[in-house]
């Protein structure tokens, strides 16, 4: 990379250009000048030079569908406007014979992930969890299972008593095949007090990931913000996550989620601006420095910005989706699904070269009739 090209109008992140361009590590205190800097496009393109140094030109995406079993919870989390009361209008939890249908109806566009996340149900047992997956993979059996939070795990490993490995082991004996990074939301405690004070705490969360890793599964990780964090909250959650990722190596992907306040406890709050969302996509891109990937989830940043986030530090766009309700029951005004051409079409005009990828990031190849092809003698690009 050549500094020389940088220019910044903040004179406070020359130094830090600096160290980006010898591939030094950045610290807590030059993640929180990032943050106060409001010099955006010198921090985007500090990124999308790490982004291009990692991928050159390519820009990932999937096929994938979302899959969100019960809303039901018991967590009651403030953030968050899907979950509900057993008995509360809109509750809904599905017969595993739902599940498989709802997996089925996406099928057209031949996904290779179904994404499952759902409520801390109150009464379904763990063999609903057991059973939904092995469903699911008797049924289509070459797509990737991408399920339960950390969080979720938490759940389980309480309702059943068992270790968080054995509920892991259990899961990956039924079909999981990685898991999701959401339920992170902000590692700090005073933040988790706030926003959701019944989940598992950061310190839980990160050691259910480690294991997640040390068994051989790959997760993701996500950071939400936009609501009640610090800036200083925000590098800390960051760094922590950098801090496992040295020790496990087990995360794929990073995903900034923009905190959407419609229809949740924190409905006074303002959203997120496009400024704010770019700086997240950029910062985690220069602060992640051993994360792959970083993804632009469009679902959540919406197509256009989500686009514009490929030339500020990401470099996936997440997928088909299909069928999404954590987002849209928080106000999201975005489609539910995009097609493959659409996907292809933002990318391209990002200048991007497109990669359709699989969950873990290998080249999906398509025979003719469009039916995936994986390519396993690729190593995982991560
Ligand atoms: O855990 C909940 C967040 C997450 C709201 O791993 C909210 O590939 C904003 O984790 N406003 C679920 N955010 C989504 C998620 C995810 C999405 C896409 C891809 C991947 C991946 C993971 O959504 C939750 C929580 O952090 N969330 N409510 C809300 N009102």
């Amino acid at each position: 990379m050549n500094c020389s090209q940088f220019i910044a109008e903040d004179k406070q992140l020359e130094p830090i250009a600096e160290k980006v361009t010898a591939g030094a590590r950045l610290s807590f205190e030059e993640g929180v000048a990032l943050y106060r800097s409001n010099d955006l496009l010198a921090i985007g393109w500090l990124a999308n030079q790490v982004r291009e140094q990692k991928h050159g030109n390519v820009c990932y995406y999937n096929i994938n569908r979302h899959i969100n079993p019960t809303n039901t919870c018991v967590a009651h989390c403030r953030l968050c406007a899907f979950g509900r009361d057993a008995e509360a209008p809109g509750a809904y939890t599905m017969a595993l014979e739902e599940v498989f249908g709802t997996a089925a109806s996406g099928y057209s566009e031949a996904v290779t992930e179904f994404h499952i996340v759902g409520g801390l149900h109150p009464d379904l047992p763990f063999q609903y969890y057991l059973d939904l997956l092995r469903g699911l993979k008797e049924r289509f059996p070459q797509v990737h299972l991408k399920a339960f939070t950390m969080v979720e795990i938490g759940y389980f490993a309480r309702i059943t008593k068992m270790s968080t490995r054995d509920v892991l082991l259990k899961l990956r004996e039924a079909g999981l095949g990685s898991l999701p990074g959401g339920g992170a939301e902000i590692f700090h405690p005073r933040v988790r007090k706030i926003i959701c004070d019944h989940k598992i705490s950061g310190m839980m969360w990160l050691q259910t990931a480690r294991t997640a890793h040390e068994l051989g599964l790959r997760s993701n990780a996500t950071m939400l913000y936009g609501h009640i964090e610090t800036e200083e909250e925000r590098v800390d959650h960051l760094l922590k996550l950098r801090s496992l990722q040295d020790e496990t190596r087990g995360f794929v992907c990073f995903i900034p989620l923009a905190f959407h306040p419609e229809n949740t406890a924190l409905s006074h709050l303002p959203k997120t601006t496009g400024f704010l969302d770019l700086k997240n996509i950029a910062i985690s891109r220069l602060l992640l420095d051993n994360f792959p990937h970083v993804k632009a989830y469009w679902i959540m940043l919406t197509p256009a910005i989500a686009q514009v986030a490929l030339r500020f530090g990401a470099d996936d766009l997440d997928g088909t989706v299909v069928e999404e309700k954590i987002y849209h029951d928080a106000g999201a005004k975005t489609a539910q699904a995009m097609r493959r051409s659409e996907l292809i079409r933002l990318i391209r005009e990002a200048g991007r070269d497109p990669l359709e990828r699989d969950t873990l990031y290998r080249p999906v190849q398509r025979t003719p009739t469009g039916e995936p092809r994986l390519d396993t003698t690729l190593s995982v690009n991560v």
